[in-house]
Formats: structure tokens, C-alpha cells, sequence
């Protein structure tokens, strides 16, 4: 695609910049996003409800069996050029910060350093009573695994719609948003708050704001540049663009 040169050379310049990735982001590397119709079984579940601390009292089973069937899919999932772009403009770029919404992992997998984490990551799991981190687990008759040593349920270490984003990583986001130069918004629908709020906290700073995404959101009437289309094709086409390989 081609790019804005306005874009290009202002790359070129900036020496802050924050990212905001959704789902979208890893979308290319095979794991579903939550607007596309989920497969199977949980077709007939809203994500929110399957998401969310009411949810799991519920019925935590088909909760916790929601998030095993997401784990063993992040498993087999390996980050997308997509990613690996990102921990290349991390390393072209003096002071830069990568906000995701996303839980997969996939952004360190490619080599990021500096991750905000706001929903936390599916790999990891603690205990819903005592919050003691759990390696292992053994699935215990009615299969919803047992905190060693309280005997609570286990459950995802993500954050679920109702709950408070982590404050460190929170506090880090909304600074990074305050400051920076240059903010993109990246494979998110920009439903979600509060991490959809951090792109126009940005713009309100006076950062240039750059959007990529298959679908136009929210955020793009707002953005300085919407770049539509797959963000594994874009990202990578976007830093050759900014910083050419060296000449031999
Ligand atoms: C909180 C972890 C308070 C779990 C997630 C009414 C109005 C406003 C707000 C609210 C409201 N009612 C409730 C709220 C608050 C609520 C909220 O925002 N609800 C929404 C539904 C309106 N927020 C919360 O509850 C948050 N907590 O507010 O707490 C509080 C404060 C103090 C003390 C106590 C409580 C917590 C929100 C976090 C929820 N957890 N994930 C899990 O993963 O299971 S959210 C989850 O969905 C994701 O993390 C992400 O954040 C969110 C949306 O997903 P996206 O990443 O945007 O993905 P999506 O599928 O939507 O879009 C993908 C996009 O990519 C699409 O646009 C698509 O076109 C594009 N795309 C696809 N492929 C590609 C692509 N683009 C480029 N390339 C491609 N290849
Ligand atoms: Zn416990």
C-alpha cells in the first residue's frame, strides 16, 4: 500500500511514541478476535458474559473451560510480522511504550520489551479467593481446578469487564498517552474502556495519531491518518518505509 510520505518523515523525527493493540493484532496469527463469531460452543455466548466476574460464579466450568480452550489456541499461536514490526520500532525509536489489550503473550514472544499489559495475560493463572499464582493444577470432578492452598477456584489471571485494570500498568498507559508524539491505535474496535480513551488522550496532548485497522472505529474521524488494512501487512511496510535498510 502507499503510505502517507507526510507519515514517513515524521517517523523519522519523533523520539516518543505509544502503540495500543488489540485483538486485531493477533488476528493473523490465528487467534480469533472477540467480534468475529466465535466458534463451536460458544457461539451462543456474548464474550462479556463469559468475561466477567458474574459469569464465572455462574457457571465457573464453562468459564474455565472458555479460557483452556483459548490457552491451548495461544499455545499453538506464534506472533505475526505484525508483531515482530512493533519490536522493531521499539528498537528505532527512543522512548517507546506498547500498550496491549490483548492477553496472548504474543508481543514479548516477538521480542517487546516494554509491554503494558492492561488485561492482564491468559497464560497465567491464580486463585479467585486468595490470589495465590497457580503453575500447576489438577482438575478436580465438577473440572474447575483448586487453589493449593485455600482450596478456592482457580481462575485466568486476565482482567474481566467489571473489574479494575491493574493501577501500575494503568498509571503507565495514561502517561505514556500524556506524552507522547506519535499515538497508534492498532486491530481494536476501540470499544473497551478505559483503554480506548488512551488514543484521544493522546490527540488531546497534541500527538499525531495514526490508526490501523480492517474497519473504520470510533477513533477514525479523530485520527491524523487512517491506515486500513491488516496490520500484519502495513506495520511491516511502514518501518521498511521509515527506516530502509542500510545501504550495504
Ligand atoms: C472497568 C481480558 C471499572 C479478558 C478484556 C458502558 C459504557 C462505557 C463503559 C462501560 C459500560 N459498561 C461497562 C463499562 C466498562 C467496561 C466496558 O468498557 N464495557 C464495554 C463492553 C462497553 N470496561 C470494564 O469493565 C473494564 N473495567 O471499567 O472497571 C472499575 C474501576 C475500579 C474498580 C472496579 C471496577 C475492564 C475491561 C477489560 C475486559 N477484559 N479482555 C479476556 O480476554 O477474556 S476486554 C477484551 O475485549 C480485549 O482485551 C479488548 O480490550 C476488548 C475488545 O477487543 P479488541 O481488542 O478491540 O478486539 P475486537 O474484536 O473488539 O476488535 C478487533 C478489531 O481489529 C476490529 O475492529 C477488526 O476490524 C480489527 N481487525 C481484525 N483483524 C485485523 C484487524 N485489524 C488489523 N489487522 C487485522 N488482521
Ligand atoms: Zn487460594
Amino acid at each position: 500500500m502507499d503510505l502517507p510520505v507526510s507519515l514517513i518523515l515524521a517517523l523519522r523525527q519523533v523520539e516518543r511514541v505509544a502503540v495500543l493493540t488489540g485483538a486485531g493484532v493477533s488476528q493473523e496469527s490465528g487467534l480469533r478476535t472477540f467480534r468475529d463469531p466465535q466458534v463451536g460452543l460458544w457461539a451462543q455466548y456474548r464474550p462479556e458474559e463469559l468475561a466477567s466476574p458474574e459469569g464465572f460464579a455462574r457457571n465457573p466450568k464453562l468459564v474455565w473451560d472458555w479460557y483452556a480452550w483459548r490457552r491451548e489456541a495461544v499455545k499453538g499461536a506464534r506472533p505475526n510480522p505484525g508483531h515482530y514490526a512493533l519490536a522493531e520500532m521499539e528498537r528505532r525509536i527512543a522512548h517507546f511504550t506498547l500498550i496491549t489489550q490483548n492477553v496472548d503473550g504474543l508481543h514479548r514472544m516477538a521480542g517487546s520489551q516494554k509491554v503494558l499489559e492492561l488485561h492482564g495475560n491468559i497464560q497465567r493463572v491464580r486463585c479467585s479467593a486468595c490470589g495465590h499464582p497457580a503453575e500447576t493444577w489438577e482438575n478436580d470432578l465438577e473440572g474447575v481446578p483448586r487453589c493449593e492452598r485455600c482450596g478456592g477456584l482457580l481462575r485466568p489471571d486476565v482482567v474481566w469487564f467489571g473489574e479494575a485494570l491493574p493501577r501500575a500498568e494503568l498509571e503507565a498507559a495514561v502517561e505514556a498517552a500524556r506524552t507522547c508524539q506519535a499515538f497508534f491505535s492498532i486491530g481494536t474496535s476501540g470499544i473497551v474502556q478505559p483503554a480506548a480513551s488512551l488514543p484521544f488522550a493522546a490527540r488531546n496532548n497534541g500527538a499525531m495519531v495514526v490508526e490501523i485497522n480492517l474497519e473504520p472505529t470510533p477513533l477514525t474521524g479523530k485520527a491524523h491518518f487512517f491506515l486500513q488494512g491488516k496490520s500484519g501487512e502495513i506495520l511491516p511496510a511502514l518501518v521498511r518505509a521509515v527506516w530502509p535498510a542500510e545501504r550495504a
